[in-house]
């Protein structure tokens, strides 16, 4: 058939070069733009994990050898050539998830920003001695876990990969990574980009397929050293379990329901387009979302307003500038947000805007929504309490202080959370009380490649970004001598 000769194959990327699946499976992935097959992925299996994981172990101990510096250097090139090759990746991610162009360019960019960061740090991070006493000597040395695994999620597929894989590279380990199987195209490419800018065969692996098949392989395999997740709460609860079963450190990023409050004295100027971007920047598939849109009840009608009249505002399609929708990323999310917004009709949420599939000229075919606000709600209502995943916030009203407080925290989930407000003595007060793991204060989605990230709660277990983050992938060594 023609139109399933012109789609591309991908095959997985280990020891430096195209890996077939050794079952010789392919699966089809679709463009969200166009609800159209664009893809066919090999469909990775246990002997695949086992290919990669042994390849990441034979390459290892050469890397990890290395001196740092010159480890940190080739991240940095690494860094460089994803820049280089921003348009050929972010066209790729465009079509694995449909972000808009300009969206996908940046994310392109923040993931060449993570190997530039870790190579610049690589020979930074080093131990201590330990004064204890005279005639002894104590010091500690960081030591790299050997092959990690890293599986990413899909709403920002090359940029998720490279939060942990630059760090867990910079440390001196070997990574077998897999991306979702909604989004493997950009993530294989960049692997091989990385392999071309000099780093060693067998360093960076990127094996495709389910997460139930070769997720789990590259999970339980026996020399897999630490495992570092992003994805939802319930398959980071399997990953844990794993984890737990062999005794291997885990890193997990789990979702979001994170609260934005907007307190009398905001400049609304500044708030209302962060507050909107918080919420359906990448139509809302970003694990720190501002969904829950907390405002003091004597500008509730105003704020409404105004957030009705900028969603109403935003253009969507994947050629639109920022700050445009692009479709779902896929059709399982699609149909899970759809379902929340009928959850909303049922359970007696006011609708402001929006509110189902978006249609018209170059959107019938994607999977697009409508950017979609709902009033009246209660804080046991589903679309309150849980993860949507899209375009969607609630707005709920609030008297004082203390009730923002207490609204804010009023969740299993705790991985961000924000808040508007000029006294300089109010927002450093409510960020104390906050449970979240990272707090913006007059800004949203502010966060940086050196600023630690992730969640408390529910939301995840130890940290991404920053240098906590490179700990997080070195194990410590304790040397003790006495001065004989
Ligand atoms: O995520 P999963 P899904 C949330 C969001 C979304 C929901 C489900 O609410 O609606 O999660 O998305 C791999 N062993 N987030 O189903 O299952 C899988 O192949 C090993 C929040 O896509 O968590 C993929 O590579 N791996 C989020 C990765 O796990 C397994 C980002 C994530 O998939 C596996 C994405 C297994 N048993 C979705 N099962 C965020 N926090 O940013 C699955 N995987």
């Amino acid at each position: 058939m023609a139109k399933e000769e012109a789609m591309d194959r991908i095959d997985m990327f280990v020891g430096g070069l195209a890996h077939q699946p050794i079952d010789g499976d392919y699966f089809e992935t679709i463009d969200p733009s166009t609800g159209r097959p664009t893809a066919h992925v090999a469909r990775g299996m246990a002997a695949d994990a086992d290919v990669a994981v042994r390849d990441a172990h034979a390459a290892q101990a050469a890397w990890a050898e290395m001196n740092p510096h010159a480890r940190g250097k080739i991240l940095r090139r690494v860094g460089e050539a994803l820049a280089d090759h921003r348009a050929e990746l972010a066209e790729l991610e465009t079509r694995d998830i449909g972000a808009p162009r300009q969206l996908a360019a940046m994310t392109i960019t923040g993931a060449a920003e993570y190997f530039d960061y870790y190579g610049s740090v690589a020979s930074s991070v080093h131990g201590e001695t330990i004064p204890v006493r005279a005639d002894a000597f104590h010091y500690t040395v960081y030591e790299p876990y050997g092959v990690v695994s890293v599986i990413a999620p899909w709403n920002g597929p090359v940029n998720q990969a490279s939060r942990s894989s630059a760090p867990a590279l910079a440390a001196g380990n070997s990574v077998v990574l897999k991306p979702s199987e909604y989004s493997s195209m950009a993530t294989v490419a960049m692997a091989r980009i990385a392999h071309e800018a000099g780093l060693p065969a067998g360093v960076l692996n990127v094996v495709t397929g389910y997460g139930h098949e070769i997720g789990a392989a590259i999970t339980a395999h026996p020399l897999v050293e630490k495992i570092a997740f992003t994805g939802s709460v319930a398959t980071g609860r399997v990953i844990g379990k794993a984890a737990a079963e062999r005794i291997v450190p885990v890193t997990l990023e789990l979702g979001g329901k994170s609260p934005d409050i907007i307190f009398e004295d905001a400049r609304l100027d500044v708030a209302i387009p962060k507050v909107l971007l918080g919420f359906t920047l990448n139509s809302g598939q970003i694990c720190t979302s501002g969904t829950r849109i907390l405002v003091q009840r004597s500008i509730y009608e105003k704020v409404a307003q105004m957030l009705v009249a900028g969603a109403e505002k935003l253009a969507l399609g994947i050629d639109q500038p920022m700050p445009a929708l692009g479709p779902i990323a896929n059709r399982m999310q699609f149909e899970k947000v759809l379902s929340y917004m009928e959850s909303a009709r049922k359970e007696g949420a006011t609708l402001l805007t929006g509110g189902g599939r978006a249609t018209g000229p170059g959107l019938d075919e994607g999977f697009y929504v409508k950017p979609t606000i709902y009033g009246d709600v209660t804080r046991d209502m589903t679309i309150v309490r849980e993860e949507i995943f899209g375009p969607v916030g609630v707005l709920i009203p609030f008297d004082t202080e203390e009730e923002a407080i207490a609204i804010a925290n009023d969740t299993e989930l705790g991985l961000a959370a924000g808040l508007w407000s000029q006294d300089a003595s109010r927002v450093h007060r409510v960020a104390r009380r906050l449970q979240a793991g990272q707090v913006y204060i007059n800004d949203w989605h502010g966060q940086a490649v050196e600023v630690p990230m992730g969640g408390f709660k529910r939301s995840g277990i130890g940290r991404e970004r920053g240098l906590q983050a490179i700990r997080s992938y070195m194990q410590t060594k304790s040397v003790s001598q006495v001065l004989i």
